[in-house]
């Protein structure tokens, strides 16, 4: 079979177990070793004045090819266009969108640079993989420079509505790019529709149900491939760690109370000062949960230079204080606020741990965190996930309890119903959950996607 070339922003490093990295960093890096191939990106560093390099590393099958960035680069492409135009409106948040004509050239300045120095590295039968928002003038530009190989994009994010689209000034430059595809795949159904609707009304283009794309002169393929997990695995880190250091002393300040775990980057698009109104509002309103419930929100920090970054941390460390000043006891924290990283083996017990999972991002993708919750369950006393309806995942996970995440007083009366839910409802919604899961696993998305770009005539 033909060589794989993955193309993402950031080439994850992936330790010798391969666990380390999350879910698409695991399955992308099983697709590479099966077929050999190559993983290009940013390496994540800086350079410093000498002309930034390419560095190559192989390990058995699969050849890591990295370049630094300048920091200039780094300013427009990274921070600048993606993170602070692209981001924020493909979240439905324009109203921290920032927009600025210098970075979006800088975006577009830098994928070119990235397609070149990825050229001499091409062989005429490699099939290229592009991943999210970072890159999707990549092909184009790749095109330019005379390569047909097959080139296939995937969305990690949102794709928004046709309207908040055209917000981005350089909208139709952008979907003019990611037409140079020949296979583009977003998470769901409804982020299919939004790119079918853009193509159609907007670009004056055509799509038929097959998924068969016609616009701006080009013809190629969209279709939605939802990314999941490996449920078995995750399930077995659970276990495993369930009686480390972190979960026994975890225990012991618990004292036999109630748990309730979320997990995310501190990101605005998560929901995470709703979600601690939300916390808050069920003590309000069902007295008998104060002192028997905590809630424990990891959150490591993420684009820290990024203004509304700082902004939403201050928010929450806010938010948090304000709560816990309200409710605790000497002996009882409500909420417990952890701006940091844990490792992968720890978060996984911690979600079996939990008696709810609370996943209320206002936008999200997929949201793995979700997937891995349901994964790391006790099958016999499973805890409930209270999922917000606008994360990708609430497509698939239909025995959670889904919440509109602006909705505090609904969110409160789902996590109310959740930590008083009798078992057998427990089990039969973790059963449902586990199934689709299965199905649903991380090498089905990539294996589907990867067939589906094979099958696309070069
Ligand atoms: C984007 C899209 C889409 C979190 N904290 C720690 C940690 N994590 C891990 C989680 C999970 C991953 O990071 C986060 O994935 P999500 O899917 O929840 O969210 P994004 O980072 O926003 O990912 C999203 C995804 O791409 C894949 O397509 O689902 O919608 O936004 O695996 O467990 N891992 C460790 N320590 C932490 O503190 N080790």
């Amino acid at each position: 079979m033909s060589r794989l070339i993955i193309v993402s922003n950031r080439v994850a490093p992936i330790s010798e177990g391969g666990m380390a990295a999350g879910g698409l960093a695991v399955g992308v890096y099983d697709a590479l070793k099966e077929t050999g191939g190559m993983w290009f990106g940013w390496s994540g560093e800086i350079a410093g004045a000498a002309a930034p390099e390419l560095k190559i590393e192989e390990r058995g099958p699969v050849t890591f090819a990295t370049v630094p960035l300048t920091r200039r680069d780094y300013d427009q492409y990274y921070r600048g266009f993606s993170n602070d135009t692209l981001w924020p409106t493909f979240h439905y948040r324009t109203d921290l969108t920032h927009y600025d004509r210098h970075e979006f050239e800088g975006y577009q300045r830098v994928n070119a640079w990235l397609a070149h120095q990825l050229l001499p590295l091409l062989e005429p039968d490699d099939v290229i993989w592009v991943h999210d928002y970072h890159l999707i003038p990549f092909a184009e530009a790749l095109r330019q420079q005379g390569v047909t190989n097959r080139i296939g994009f995937f969305l990690h994010i949102p794709f928004p509505a046709a309207q908040l689209l055209v917000t981005v000034p350089p909208h139709d430059k952008l979907m003019r790019a990611l037409c140079c595809y020949d296979l583009v795949g977003v998470q769901t159904a409804p982020d299919l529709r939004a790119l079918r609707d853009y193509l159609e009304h907007e670009a004056g283009g055509t799509v038929s149900d097959d998924g068969t794309a016609r616009a701006y002169g080009r013809t190629l393929r969209i279709g939605s491939y939802p990314i999941g997990i490996y449920p078995d695995e995750l399930a077995s880190l659970a276990e495993a760690g369930r009686d480390g250091r972190h979960l026994k002393n975890l225990r012991q300040t618990m004292r036999e109370r109630r748990l309730i775990v979320s997990v995310d980057r501190l990101d605005y698009s998560k929901g995470l000062v709703e979600r601690f109104r939300a916390f808050e509002k069920l003590l309000e309103l069902s007295p008998n949960h104060r002192a028997q419930v905590s809630f424990i929100q990891i959150a490591p920090p993420t684009r820290a230079d990024i203004q509304s970054y700082q902004q939403i941390r201050l928010q929450l460390e806010s938010e948090s204080g304000r709560i816990n000043g309200r409710f605790a006891e000497m002996d009882w924290t409500p909420i417990r606020y952890l701006h940091r990283q844990f490792e992968r083996a720890v978060l996984a017990s911690l979600f079996r741990e939990a008696h709810v999972g609370y996943v209320t991002p206002l936008r999200d993708g997929m949201n793995l965190v979700a997937k891995e919750y349901v994964a790391a369950q006790n099958p016999h006393d499973p805890g409930v996930l209270v999922l917000s309806r606008f994360a990708g995942a609430a497509q698939e996970l239909d025995g959670a309890l889904i919440v509109n995440p602006v909705d505090v007083t609904g969110m409160a009366e789902a996590l109310d119903r959740a930590l008083d839910m009798p078992r057998d409802e427990r089990r039969e919604r973790y059963q449902r959950m586990m199934e689709t899961l299965r199905r649903n696993s991380v090498s089905v998305w990539r294996d589907s996607f990867l067939s589906d770009l094979r099958a696309v005539p070069q």
